[in-house]
């Protein structure tokens, strides 16, 4: 089972279509384990997005991640850093494809609803930022008999 770290972004929360989004991972399959609605410091922001600090949009991608809250989850599932990232579809809403969230939600290139990470080493140096010890909570599930199949004592 993999966490990953996802962050609907303040144009999602502002437009309030955080629902739908959320919904959307619930139908998937993928578990609630960590949420937070929290306004990013600008700390925050530089940090998370540190990768991107010589690109030209990353002042304005600074600046846009911290102009308004945002609804930070964590979600665990099978694969559940891939199946985040197909569900979110590519980076601009213009080119995204019809069936993912950027694809049917926006046409923005930057703002783009939703950040997902992009590996197992993202989501783990992710999660540390935005969630302390404690806040991300490994709950039973019951529906996990029937998303998962249990019979191997491991889910399939
Ligand atoms: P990702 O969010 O799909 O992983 P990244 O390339 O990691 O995309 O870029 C991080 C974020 O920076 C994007 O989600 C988007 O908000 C913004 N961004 C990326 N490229 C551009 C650009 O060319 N123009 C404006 N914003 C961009
Ligand atoms: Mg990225």
């Amino acid at each position: 089972m993999e966490t990953t770290l996802i962050i609907l972004k303040p144009d999602a929360v502002q437009r309030g279509i955080m629902g739908q989004i959320v919904t959307r991972f619930e139908n998937k399959g993928l578990q609630v384990v960590g949420a937070k609605l929290t306004k990013i410091s600008q700390q925050l922001a530089e940090t998370h997005y540190e990768a991107h600090k010589a690109r030209p949009f990353y002042p304005g991608l600074v600046k846009f991640m911290t102009s308004s809250p945002v609804l930070v989850l964590a979600l665990r599932g099978n694969k559940a850093i891939e199946v985040a990232r197909s569900m979110m579809g590519a980076t601009f809403g213009s080119k995204a494809a019809a069936g993912t969230i950027r694809g049917d939600f926006g046409v923005s290139n930057s703002f783009n609803l939703i950040h997902g990470s992009d590996s197992p080493e993202a989501a783990e140096r992710e999660l540390k930022l935005f969630f302390a010890p404690g806040d991300v909570l490994d709950w039973h599930r019951a529906a996990d008999a029937w998303v998962y199949d249990l019979a191997g004592g491991k889910p399939e």
